[in-house]
């Protein structure tokens, strides 16, 4: 077999609290933002919310019994900040901490090693309401709840990630407004000023987990970075792809890597810049054991010098190629190129690809199976992207599926599919598909079959 996998590589599979815990009232949990936005008309596809999703809450332990017949070693979930101090920085909510611990329990007595984000975008609405992200203040409280949570879980979580995509609480929560708290500010200045506020938070937590959970503890950040291709050959389109990059990849991997943001873009965003405070540099580019990359395909940038805004880029689909329900191609070689690119330019101690996968049209059948050979075919070849990365001397150490199962894709509710395990929401029924025992194997063999 050539095709085989580094004896200790964590293979995983990845969720998010909002996503699948439901139980939005429940156990003294407090409100968050997508709460919120969930429940403002219009916001999400079909009125759904994550008030029930997988119903993970209740049925945890099901859960994790079925990731132990998957046979990962690793499990990325994230903590809901507001299930466990429910107005962000006051009072700690004991149930919800002991939700989090029976479910790192669960996961131990399976052999999973827990890695934990502590923010995917549920930001508890009460510090929204004090400012949420553009409050300075709101970096200070995060890492109150960080020192809350890794008192609990540090003796048995070895593996931290602050945040997860900052990019898309930027700019998806306060450019486009796709996403929570659903702010349009096309001039980016919201978005600097929240990014700046959430890398301080990063920084800020970065000794306090080391603190609580050991110094050989694992700490990173996650960020979705993708390649970024001109769409032709002219100096107009491949100007416009540098501004794209800029903007998607080095605008969040240069502060923690390098100290710094990064000055055509400083050049670009000018006035609507972050206001950076004397120190703050230091405190974002603390140093970090591992950083999470999220991969679901590359970026096609043409030139737009009438667009409005101020990156002047617009994406390009390429024909004939395969793409998912979400409309993103089906592109490996970008993975390939991605991880190579980031050992080369920012030398991670470590990379985890924390979250990979594909949304399907996929349909359980009269025979209670579900075939997603799209979804079976874009993992093989993703898997043997990171495999060629890994001979090439990239330092890869996990690879987390995204995602364990259906589960609420943000604005596109329950519509989009990302799961190896079907679910039915009205009954809650989980029905591993055809992609679960695939990746079964691979992690059984810890090889690409037929390799
Ligand atoms: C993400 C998100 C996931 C999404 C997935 C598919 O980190 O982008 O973490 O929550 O569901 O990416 O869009």
């Amino acid at each position: 077999m050539s095709k085989t996998f580094p004896e200790d590589f964590s293979w995983g599979v990845a969720t998010s609290s909002y996503q699948i815990e439901g139980a939005a009232t429940e156990g003294g949990r407090g409100e968050s933002i997508w709460d919120r936005f969930s429940h403002t008309p219009g916001k999400v596809l079909n009125g759904d919310t994550g008030d029930i999703a997988c119903n993970h809450y209740h049925l945890y332990r099901d859960d994790v019994k079925l990731m132990g017949e998957l046979g990962v070693l690793a499990y990325r979930f994230s903590i809901a900040w507001s299930r466990v101090i429910p107005d962000g920085k006051g009072e700690v909510n004991q149930a919800g901490l002991d939700f989090y611990d029976r479910l790192v329990n669960s996961l131990l007595s399976e052999g999973i090693e827990p890695f934990a984000t502590l923010y995917h975008w549920d930001l508890p609405q009460a510090l929204y309401e004090e400012g949420g992200w553009l409050n300075r203040t709101t970096a200070d409280y995060f890492a109150y709840y960080a020192d809350v949570i890794s008192r609990r879980l540090g003796d048995r979580v070895h593996h931290w990630m602050t945040f997860n995509e900052p990019l898309c609480v930027a700019i998806l929560g306060h450019v486009s407004g796709e996403h929570a708290p659903g702010h349009k500010d096309s001039t980016f200045g919201e978005a600097t000023q929240v990014n700046h506020h959430v890398y301080l938070a990063h920084g800020k937590a970065i000794p306090v987990l080391r603190a609580n959970s050991g110094p050989t503890c694992q700490i990173g950040i996650v960020l979705n970075m993708s390649p970024i291709h001109p769409a032709t050959n002219s100096a107009a389109d491949v100007a416009a792809a540098y501004r794209a990059d800029g903007l998607s990849n080095r605008w969040f991997a240069d502060p923690i890597f390098k100290g710094e943001y990064p000055t055509d873009m400083l050049a670009l965003f000018g006035e609507c810049g972050p206001k950076i405070e004397p120190g703050d540099m230091e405190i974002i580019s603390t140093p970090i054991d591992m950083l999470g990359l999220n991969y679901y395909t590359r970026n096609v940038i043409a030139d737009a010098p009438d667009d409005p805004g101020i990156i002047k880029t617009r994406n390009v689909h390429i024909e004939p190629a395969e793409y998912t329900t979400m409309g993103w191609e089906v592109y490996p070689d970008g993975l390939y190129e991605l991880l190579v690119r980031v050992q080369r330019d920012y030398h991670p101690a470590a990379i985890y690809i924390t979250e990979n996968g594909c949304a399907s049209a996929d349909e359980l059948d009269k025979a209670g199976k579900v075939h997603d050979e799209q979804r079976v075919n874009y993992l093989r070849s993703h898997f043997e992207a990171a495999h060629r990365a890994l001979k090439d001397g990239v330092s890869l150490k996990g690879y987390f599926v995204w995602s364990f199962m259906d589960n609420f894709e943000w604005n596109w509710g329950y519509d989009r599919r990302f799961g190896i395990v079907y679910i039915d929401f009205a009954t809650q029924q989980r029905t591993p598909k055809d992609s679960f025992h695939f990746y079964q194997r691979v992690i059984r063999d810890n090889a690409l079959p037929g390799a």
